[in-house]
């Protein structure tokens, strides 16, 4: 409760922020878009995680004005970087409340019609919504896709990974959890299994993003066995907006 009411002033005193971290072109080691990420520093509570509080704002319903927040004004970033660099994918993580309300299709139609045509919207859902036995979640996607949006599987690995949803829903892109990438240089089960998850989703025809490559090693391991992007401190954690000009303009 008190939590949840530290939220509420949160967003009147302007506590809310977005942070971004590269996606990274592996072979090129270029920038092609970014994951947008919330932070909150507030100044009863100080810096608080997104693991911690998203899912408070999700049980108490200020996801919907936090998730809008964040869609609107991760747009006009992503736009922006999106005419300066020819062509740029912003990716951004969907509460399952938010998916599930009936504003969200409306408000992604909205910005996507704003939006210019350089900028690939990628929405990240997590295994636990398509687990969900419900007609309105695969209609939901239906109605993204029509819209351009493309799809992703965040975390994938650690869920209820019932493979089944692959051949389901429309999904773009698998985004390998860090937990497997940490320890591919180590460990022969997290080799077997990254390669694995690589080599289905080549033969799916699906996008796949690394994430959590630390250290070179986890890089020479992802390129060996031809996985196309990543994202990971090796490169860059999230960063404000200027730092992140400033990455596109200088490289990494
Ligand atoms: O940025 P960090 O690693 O602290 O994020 C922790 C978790 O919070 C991650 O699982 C991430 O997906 C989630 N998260 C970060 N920003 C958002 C957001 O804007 N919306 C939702 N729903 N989840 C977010
Ligand atoms: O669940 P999701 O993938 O959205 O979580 C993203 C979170 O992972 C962010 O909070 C971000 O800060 C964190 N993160 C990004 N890169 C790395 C990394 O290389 N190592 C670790 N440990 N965390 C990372
Ligand atoms: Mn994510
Ligand atoms: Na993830």
């Amino acid at each position: 409760i008190e939590i949840e009411s530290h939220l509420r002033q949160a967003r009147v005193q302007g506590e809310l922020s977005l942070v971004y971290q590269p996606l990274v072109d592996l072979q090129r080691r270029q920038i092609i878009g970014a994951e947008t990420l919330l932070r909150w520093t507030s100044a009863r509570l100080g810096e608080m995680s997104p693991e911690h509080f998203i899912p408070i704002a999700e049980d108490s319903g200020a996801i919907q004005e936090i998730g809008t927040m964040v869609l609107q004004s991760a747009f006009v970033q992503g736009a922006l970087w999106a005419r300066q660099m020819g062509a740029f994918r912003l990716s951004v993580n969907v509460s399952v409340r938010q998916f599930k309300s009936p504003d969200f299709v409306p408000l992604i139609a909205g910005l996507m019609a704003e939006a210019p045509p350089e900028l690939v919207l990628d929405l990240e859902l997590t295994e636990h919504l398509l687990m969900e036995d419900d007609h309105k979640v695969a209609e939901t996607l239906l109605q993204l896709k029509k819209l351009g949006v493309h799809l992703s599987i965040d975390d994938f690995g650690t869920g209820y990974s019932s493979l089944s949803y692959l051949k389901q829903f429309p999904i773009d892109i698998l985004k390998i959890d860090r937990a497997f990438v940490r320890d591919v240089d180590q460990d022969e089960n997290s080799a077997s299994l990254t390669r694995a998850i690589l080599s289905m989703a080549k033969s799916l025809n699906l996008d796949i993003v690394a994430e959590g490559i630390e250290r070179p090693q986890h890089l020479d391991f992802l390129l060996k066995h031809a996985c196309p992007w990543g994202q990971g401190y090796l490169f860059s954690e999230p960063v404000q907006p200027a730092r992140f000009d400033r990455l596109l303009l200088e490289g990494l």
